[in-house]
């Protein structure tokens, strides 16, 4: 590939500095490539899981503990609540997985994009696996450059919104952001409201109260905008379906442009302009921008119309990348097109000069790290911006991503940090109870679907819960709280099971649904919890298939150890970053041979060594497999195994001493023996 060129990584960078690490050091390098592998593992599977990582990891003192992302889960098994109430837990579902095997591409085209690129047959079909099917689409896969961004105004109502802004800005009209209190939410807003004061805008934002208001533009929030006088509202990762409030914002006098990812209802909002990729009729190509990027574009449309210069329209563009890094890796959006170009340049910023409140926020959170990946946004620095949210107010969030200060910027981070641990608390002592009603309901009749209600539990964690739950337990789960009386809740799925359809069916026992595939949102009665668990319970185990009883593990192509060859690490390793739609590629070796004893490390952590043959010279190499040691008996010196593994980044890995040729260390997600003889 010929633009791989000079920037690729020398043996010098590979190995990097000789200086002996810290416990610290060590523990980053070695636990956060696990983790990515974690994410890379779930990544196909439903955004409950991804969660349920999350949770796992992200607390600071449980990485510095151990290496091992299991770690958490035996923590909150050993607390004391638990023993005390002499409840073992036993229903939690065994780690077994069903391979997927995906669809081998067609030969021709696989034949020309090796010849094309000069690579093996098993890259070409990992590129094709995930859409890159011709040299130019490698090129921006690999090599993507600011060149590589959609026009804005491929989006409709791009034109209007940008003249309207342009004429706001010129008459030093008032201008109130409305965002949104997540990670997306919060950095879009923080983006736009320092781009607009960039251009010395008379500029505020309203972020509603997640508990009082809920998500989504507030007639609340917009009264606050008329009593400041504004005349321009802008809606970051909402708006698409508040007809009302924009209705209101009209009769007060107030234009609207609405930046949004989320899918439009029937009926739109009479603003001045919408900007949606999803909007029916809307040209824009990539459709999987999340609110943040519609944001960006917005900002990427007015500098096309202030600037001739398209370097000084980069060059500005760039300060605001990180929002949209942090936003994009967050809302777990597709890693693809856009999104994947946004990625790769704005990571690479952020690693090497991220503004104050971020550099702070990763300091804080104990990341160090010059090579943030998307595992750490999401598990790491995610739940931190998330927290304060969930717990009270999001405007913090803002404060810290905005501050230039560093010593503002330093006490909003330990803000940030002690929501995380307050909301985490929660969290655990929710997750705790949700466990015993679970195994009770289990016990008692094994519902297809588990349905688990408390009064007092805090609506900003049920959520998150019902996402481990459905982690442990593997089936579709509600969460359910009271608030004023009614029963509220959050109700998340397993992979392939549409739990939307399931409630649609059992919709005569809510007040309200909504949401989609893998997450949903109810009201109900709170006389109706028992009837409305009969009933969802039922509907589930009519709609379960027995294949998605059980997790996929999806595999991308076979790969005989004999072809890890150091160009085919360098390459693979230019896959990342990582994340949705474009998951760490997992191979499978046939009939490796298990060399020597195999251990268990840690916590039931599995290390072997395998070798493709018992030849002279077959090279050995080292395997972990995490959370697989219950499988040692399968894994005896000399078995037969087949292996579905993936492989750690090159770089992380410990130069082998003795001069001879570095091997990569394989990370094993599963093992089956091979029957002798066969
Ligand atoms: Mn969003």
């Amino acid at each position: 590939m010929k633009w791989r060129g000079k920037s690729s990584p020398s043996r010098r960078a590979i190995c990097g500095s000789d200086k002996p690490r810290s416990k610290q050091e060590r523990v980053r390098e070695e636990f956060l490539p696990q983790v990515e592998s974690e994410v890379a593992r779930f990544i196909r599977l439903p955004s409950s899981r991804v969660v349920r990582i999350r949770e796992m990891i992200a607390s600071p003192p449980l990485a510095e503990k151990q290496n091992s992302a299991y770690r958490c889960t035996e923590i909150i098994c050993r607390d004391k609540r638990i023993s005390n109430q002499k409840n073992n837990f036993v229903n939690q579902s065994p780690k077994k997985y069903r391979w997927n095997f995906v669809t081998e591409p067609e030969q021709g085209l696989q034949i020309t994009l090796e010849s094309e690129l000069n690579i093996t047959p098993s890259l070409s079909t990992v590129l094709i696996n995930r859409g890159i099917t011709s040299y130019d689409l490698a090129k921006q896969f690999f090599r993507p450059t600011f060149a590589d961004m959609h026009d804005p105004f491929l989006m409709e109502g791009m034109e209007i919104a940008v003249q309207r802004l342009r004429s706001a800005l010129e008459n030093k009209e008032k201008i109130l952001i409305f965002g949104d209190y997540d990670v997306d939410g919060t950095n879009s807003t923080a983006m736009m409201y320092l781009f607009l004061q960039s251009l010395n805008a008379d500029v505020s934002y309203y972020v509603p109260d997640r508990i009082v208001e809920g998500y989504g533009v507030s007639l609340s929030g917009i009264r606050k905008g008329k009593e400041l006088g504004t005349t321009l509202l802008i809606t970051v990762d909402c708006g698409v379906t508040a007809i009302e409030q924009i209705e209101f914002a009209r009769e007060l006098g107030i234009d609207v442009i609405i930046c949004d990812h989320h899918r439009p209802g029937e009926q739109l909002p009479n603003a001045l302009a919408l900007l949606d990729p999803l909007k029916e009729g809307c040209s824009y190509p990539f459709k999987y921008l999340c609110g943040c990027g519609v944001a960006f574009k917005l900002i990427h449309g007015i500098l096309l119309r202030l600037h001739t210069d398209i370097n000084k329209v980069e060059e500005i563009l760039k300060e605001y990348l990180q929002f949209v890094v942090l936003a994009t890796a967050a809302d777990i959006v597709p890693i693809t097109g856009e999104n994947r170009v946004f990625m790769k340049l704005g990571l690479e910023l952020l690693n090497r000069s991220p503004r104050t409140g971020i550099r702070t926020l990763i300091q804080t959170a104990g990341l160090k790290s010059k090579k943030l990946t998307i595992a750490q946004i999401v598990f790491v620095l995610a739940p931190r911006i998330n927290a304060v949210g969930r717990m009270g107010d999001a405007h913090r969030a803002i404060h810290l991503l905005t501050s230039n200060d560093e010593q503002e910027a330093n006490e909003l981070a330990s803000v940030l940090e002690k929501e995380n641990t307050a909301r985490r608390k929660v969290d655990e002592e929710t997750f705790l109870e949700a466990q015993v009603i679970a195994e009770e309901l289990l016990n008692l009749d094994n519902p297809a679907a588990l349905v688990l209600h408390q009064e007092h539990w805090h609506p900003g964690v049920i959520g998150i819960v019902a996402s481990r739950i459905v982690e442990k337990y593997y089936r579709p789960t509600v969460m359910l709280t009271t608030i004023d009386g009614k029963v509220k809740g959050s109700a998340r799925s397993v992979d392939g099971f549409d739990i939307y359809t399931a409630l649609s069916s059992v919709e005569e026992k809510l007040l309200q649904f909504g949401g989609h595939k893998y997450a949903a949102g109810v009201l109900l009665e709170s006389e109706r919890v028992g009837e409305f668990r009969d009933a969802f319970s039922k509907s589930v185990g009519d709609l379960m298939t027995d294949e998605l009883r059980t997790p996929r593990l999806t595999i991308d192509c076979e790969l005989p150890l004999s072809e890890l060859t150091p160009r085919f690490m360098r390459i693979i390793e230019q896959f990342s970053p990582y994340g949705p739609q474009n998951s760490r590629p997992t191979f499978i070796a046939k009939n490796v041979i298990v060399w020597g004893a195999p251990r268990i490390v840690g916590k039931g952590h599995l290390r072997f060594k395998v070798r493709e043959s018992m030849e002279n010279g077959s090279a050995v190499y080292d395997a972990i497999a995490f959370g697989l040691g219950e499988r040692i008996t399968e894994v005896r010196h000399t078995a037969t195994i087949d292996i579905v593994f993936s492989l750690d980044d090159f770089s992380e890995t410990i130069p082998a001493s003795n001069g001879n040729q570095q091997l990569p260390q394989l990370r094993v997600k599963d093992v089956r023996a091979v029957e002798q003889g066969s």
